[in-house]
This record gives C-alpha cells, structure tokens and sequence, in this order.
C-alpha cells in the first residue's frame, strides 16, 4: 500500500485528491494545521473524513515538519497547503511568503535529509505568469508575477526545480491554472458567484458586490486536475507541466451564465467601476462593481498551453466552462434548499 501526504488537505484540491488516492488503495495522510472540526467540511462532503489519517502539520514550523516526515516516512507528498487567496497576498505579504515560499523550502530540506527517495509534487500556479509574456501560456513562458502570492510560489517553483536538478529528488511542479468546483472556497469570485446567486434566488442576499468584471480566467473542473497531480508523480522522470483548458472567459461571463441558471437573464448599464447588472425582467440591481474588490495590480488575462501534459501525461479537460458554472450553480441552488 502507497503512503501519500497531502499538506493542503481540507482545502479544494486536498478533499479531490485525498478522495482520488483512498481509491486507488493509497494510506492517505493529511497535514492539518489545527483548524477545527468545521474546516472538515469537504472531506466530509466526500465522505471521506473518517479515512484519512490526519497528522498536525504548519508549514511554518520546521521541526513539526521534520517529525511528520520521519514518522509518515511517505512515499508521495503533494504540496497543496499555501495562502491561496492572491487578494489577501497584498495585506498579508510576509505571511504569505513565508507558508508559500520558505514553506516549500521546509518541506523538501525535511524530505532531502529524512526521506529522499519521497517523489514531491509542488503546487504552482498560473498566476505566476502574470502580466503575460505571450498567449497562450505553456511550461517554458517567461514569469511576471503581479502579486505577492505568485511571487512566493515562482520562489517554490524555481525551489522544486533545483532540488530535482541539484539532489536528483523526484519533484514535481505542476503550474496548474484556475480550476474550481462545487468545493471551492467562498472567497474566489467563482464560488462567490454561484452562492450569491442561490442566495439572491432564495431571498437571503440582495446583491451581488463584485470588483473587475474583465478580468479573464482559463477556469477548468478541480476534480480533472488533482488526477493530473497523480499522473505527474507516476512518470518515469520527474518535469514541469502546465494543466488548463486552453479556453478563457471574463468573470462578467461566469456572472451571465450562473444567473442564467437560476433563471435571471441580466443587463448591464455603466462601464468599469460603474457597471451595474440590472434583472431585465424587473430592472432590480443584481451586481454591483466596489473598487475595494480590485487588486493593486491585476492578472487580466490567462489562458494555458496543456499539449505537454496531454502528450506526456495523456491528461485533458473534459468538463468546460458552460458546465461548470452549470455545476457550480446547482450545488448551491441545492445547498440554499436545504438551507445548508
Ligand atoms: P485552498 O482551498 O485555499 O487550500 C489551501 C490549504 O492550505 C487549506 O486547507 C489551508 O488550511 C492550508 N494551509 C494554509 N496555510 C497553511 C500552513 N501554514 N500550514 C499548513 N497548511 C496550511 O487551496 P486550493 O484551491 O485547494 O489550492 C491548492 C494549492 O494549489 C494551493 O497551494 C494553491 O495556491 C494552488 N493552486 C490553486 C489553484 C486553483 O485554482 N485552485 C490554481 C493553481 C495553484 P486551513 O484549512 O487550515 O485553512
Ligand atoms: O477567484 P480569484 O480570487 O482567483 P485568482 O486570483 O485567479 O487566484 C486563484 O487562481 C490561481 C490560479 O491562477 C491560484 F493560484 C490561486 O491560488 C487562486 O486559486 O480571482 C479571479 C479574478 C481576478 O482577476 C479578480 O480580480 O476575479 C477577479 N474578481 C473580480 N471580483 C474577483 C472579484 N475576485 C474575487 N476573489 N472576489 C471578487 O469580488
């Protein structure tokens, strides 16, 4: 039986590939940094919960890095813990740099003295190319980090690159682009999207208060992308792959099509931080734009290169844009039901 530490695991991609990996017959281990019970719910939600063995582990703390390491003694880590909000990067930047970069930098020096025969999967991030170079973006476009957080993750990046280059350790780096779900936390302006949406349906929320609605995102399914984390710690040697779907689409789009689902077609007056969404039937303010919700410096538009993954790795996105919203959507319609 495979034994595989998952830091990161009651985030999004941590409940996926915990779910993925206790199938395939792996002992899954989950790095918790204390969070409480109700951060459980996704490995809940998945039913899985009662499955993983749950070890305490910050990646801020270097000991309690070392002695999970030593006491685990894994065959697989996937590196999924991090400040993951770019937002909350500008208020809170040192933090940040220091659980996504000096973070990595922790966990592989633990790897690399107490276990180096562990194959490492480093999870890093399309918003590393930033102002973009060229488009569409694959493994080799240059990187202009807009954010703190991106710039801690291009360090965790180059990190993974020099242990596999420097020690010959099995590591990994996945630059995956966004990809969301059913399980994607409430601060994203996907799953913002779609709760607020189940909410104004059901009388509970009045509006819907976003920041740049132009802002364009390669969005891929979550669940499609922890498979490709899998798959890239199963090849002969370990590389560099960029998972996305080769599609973009403005978060005003997502906006459109999640209250299409709910059964609101909007109409927009005013332009930028001036926009509004009116309800066309009753002329009611749905959305509303808040310069508080813009970023000192923007990403504007991404969109992935994934031919490398798809000839390598034999990954590709099935579930696309229209769906997923589709998806996301009807799960919190479900949730506001149930009142959940
Ligand atoms: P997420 O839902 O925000 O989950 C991140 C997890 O990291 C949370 O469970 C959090 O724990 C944990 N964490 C934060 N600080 C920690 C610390 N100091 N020590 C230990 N654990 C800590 O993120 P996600 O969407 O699943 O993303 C997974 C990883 O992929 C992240 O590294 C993210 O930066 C990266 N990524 C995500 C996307 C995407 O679109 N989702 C795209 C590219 C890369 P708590 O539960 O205690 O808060
Ligand atoms: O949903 P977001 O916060 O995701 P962002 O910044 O793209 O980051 C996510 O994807 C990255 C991969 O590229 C991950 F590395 C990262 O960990 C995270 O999972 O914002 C998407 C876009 C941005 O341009 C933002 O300015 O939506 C725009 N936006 C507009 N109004 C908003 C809002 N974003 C948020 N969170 N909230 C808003 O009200």
């Amino acid at each position: 039986m495979k034994k595989a530490l998952i830091t990161g695991i009651r985030g999004q991609d941590g409940a996926y590939l915990a779910k993925l990996l206790l199938d395939m017959g792996y002992e899954v281990y989950g790095a918790d940094r204390r969070s409480g019970d109700s951060g459980n719910w996704r490995l809940k939600e998945l039913g899985i919960d009662k499955y993983v063995k749950i070890e305490y582990m910050d990646l801020l703390e270097l000991t309690n890095i070392r002695h999970v390491i030593a006491k685990v003694k894994p065959d697989e880590v996937y590196n999924l813990a991090a400040q993951s909000f770019v937002g909350v990067s500008f208020e809170q930047p040192i933090l940040t740099a220091d659980i996504d970069a000096m973070g990595v930098l922790r966990l592989l020096e633990a790897i690399r003295d107490i276990k180096p025969d562990t194959k490492f999967y480093q999870a890093s991030t399309s918003e590393m190319f930033g102002k973009a170079r060229e488009v569409p973006q694959n493994e080799n476009t240059p990187f202009h980090p807009r954010s703190p957080y991106a710039t801690a993750k291009v360090f965790a990046h180059y990190t993974t690159q020099n242990y596999r280059e420097a020690y010959n350790m099995y590591a990994c780096s996945g630059i995956l682009f966004n990809h969301e779900s059913e399980l994607r936390g409430l601060e994203f302006v996907t799953r913002k999207i779609t709760d607020a949406v189940a909410k104004i349906k059901y009388g509970i929320q009045d509006r819907l208060v976003l920041g740049n609605l132009d802002s364009k995102r390669d969005w891929g399914y979550a669940p499609e992308y922890v498979y490709g984390m899998y798959l890239m710690l199963q090849q002969e040697k370990p590389d560099n792959y960029v998972l996305a779907t080769n599609e973009t689409h403005s978060v005003r789009e997502f906006v459109e099509k999640a209250f299409l689902v709910a059964g609101f077609e909007i109409e927009w007056i005013g332009e930028n931080e001036n926009a509004k969404g009116l309800d066309k039937k009753t002329g009611k303010v749905l959305i509303e734009v808040l310069k508080e919700f813009y970023r000192p410096a923007e990403v504007d538009l991404l969109i992935g290169d994934y031919t490398k993954a798809k000839q390598k790795l034999g990954w590709e996105p099935k579930t696309k844009f229209d769906e997923i919203v589709e998806i996301m959507t009807l799960k919190d319609l479900e949730r506001q039901s149930k009142n959940i």
